[in-house]
């Protein structure tokens, strides 16, 4: 299908996003029009702008104001919601997640008819402990219905299908309704919640995603934990990506690095959940990790330095810097690297 817009996934990794970020702008565009870039060259750009891989249009970033949210905090930003104990002695843990449709800009001018919750890309991450007692309470505020379909164990009327308990309802979530999830918070690991309305590849691509842990009953060990939730955004909705993140702005960790201490403990959630490509995948330079795939087990399986994932496959890295300095981080399929998917560590 030819593209809508000006910017086409080929047009792109045609341009200076490869090669020749000097040329701010100019190799991104198409048939004379600015595509991504604004051709203006801009100030010289704190973090890794000077890097030659570098980004989509050095000197700027995305208006994270505008957007409501900022990939740096969202990075180590975990929603526990509200919490008391049950007359049982169990604890009722609860959250309010409202869906809404909103403009967010994904690399610098590029902007993207979201669907969100609670207003960001990726969706909070909601995060447990082991036997708890959740409630979710989700409100529809789009255009368009939606559900919330948790990874985990529960009943199919908890289950965000639609056709499954819209009699009690549940099921399809129209646009105006709320419907309150309750499941208990097992098993332990990393899992994700999307919307899981048709056109389900459509409705997960526009944003409506999010992470979701439930720690083990006993925690975890002490560690510097953050969440990268890999995505893309098809920007000209040919079924293909124009864009590739963690955590939703392009090439965001090169502008701004994740900061991390020497020979800290550092854990990552890790969640792919990219729609319109069969694989994702995460590589560290210099350094490796220990995986515990879906994180269901505290006994990691393996030692690397790369690990796939398909959509909805997450786990858990493991890892310390034992140097100094800095070290990218990158899809290992070089072609979602050199479209935004690519970061860096900052080690003192
Ligand atoms: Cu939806």
């Amino acid at each position: 299908m030819e593209p809508k817009k000006g910017i086409s996934r080929r047009s792109l990794l045609g341009g200076a996003a490869l090669a020749a970020p000097a040329v701010a702008g100019l190799a991104l565009t198409r048939g004379g029009e600015s595509a991504i870039a604004d051709p203006k060259p801009g100030p010289a750009h704190a973090g890794h702008a000077e890097f030659p891989h570098a980004t989509f249009a050095p000197g700027r970033s995305v208006d994270h104001d505008a957007n409501g949210f900022h990939p740096t905090e969202l990075l180590r930003d975990f929603d526990y919601g509200r919490t008391r104990r049950l007359a049982s002695g169990r604890v009722l843990r609860e959250w309010e997640i409202v869906a809404h449709d909103r403009e967010i800009e994904v690399a610098p001018g590029v902007k993207y008819e979201a669907w969100t919750y609670n207003g960001r890309v990726p969706g909070p991450t909601l995060r447990a402990r082991e036997g708890e007692l959740l409630r979710v309470r989700f409100l529809n505020a789009s255009e368009h219905p939606h559900t919330m379909h948790f990874h985990g164990l529960h009943s199919a009327l908890m289950d965000g299908m639609p056709g499954i308990g819209d009699n009690r309802g549940g099921g399809q979530i129209d646009p105006g309704e709320s419907f309150t999830y309750e499941f208990d918070a097992s098993p332990f690991g990393l899992h994700l919640y999307h919307c899981h309305v048709a056109p389900l590849a459509a409705h997960i691509a526009r944003g409506l995603y999010g992470a979701f842990i439930i720690d083990p009953k006993q925690g975890r060990p002490e560690a510097d934990e953050m969440v990268m939730v890999m995505n893309g955004f098809d920007t000209n909705f040919d079924r293909a990506n124009e864009v590739y993140a963690v955590n939703t702005v392009g090439f965001h960790y090169v502008d701004e690095p994740i900061r991390v201490g020497r020979e800290e403990p550092v854990r990552i959630y890790l969640v792919n959940v990219l729609e319109y490509d069969v694989l994702n995948s995460f590589h560290i330079h210099g350094n490796f990790f220990n995986y515990f795939p879906t994180g269901t087990s505290l006994q990691p399986t393996e030692f690397t330095d790369t690990v796939v994932q398909g959509q909805a496959q997450r786990g858990i890295l493991e890892l310390k810097f034992p140097y100094d300095g800095d070290y990218m981080f990158h899809a290992h399929v070089s072609e979602f690297a050199e479209l935004g998917w690519t970061g860096f560590f900052e080690v003192s």
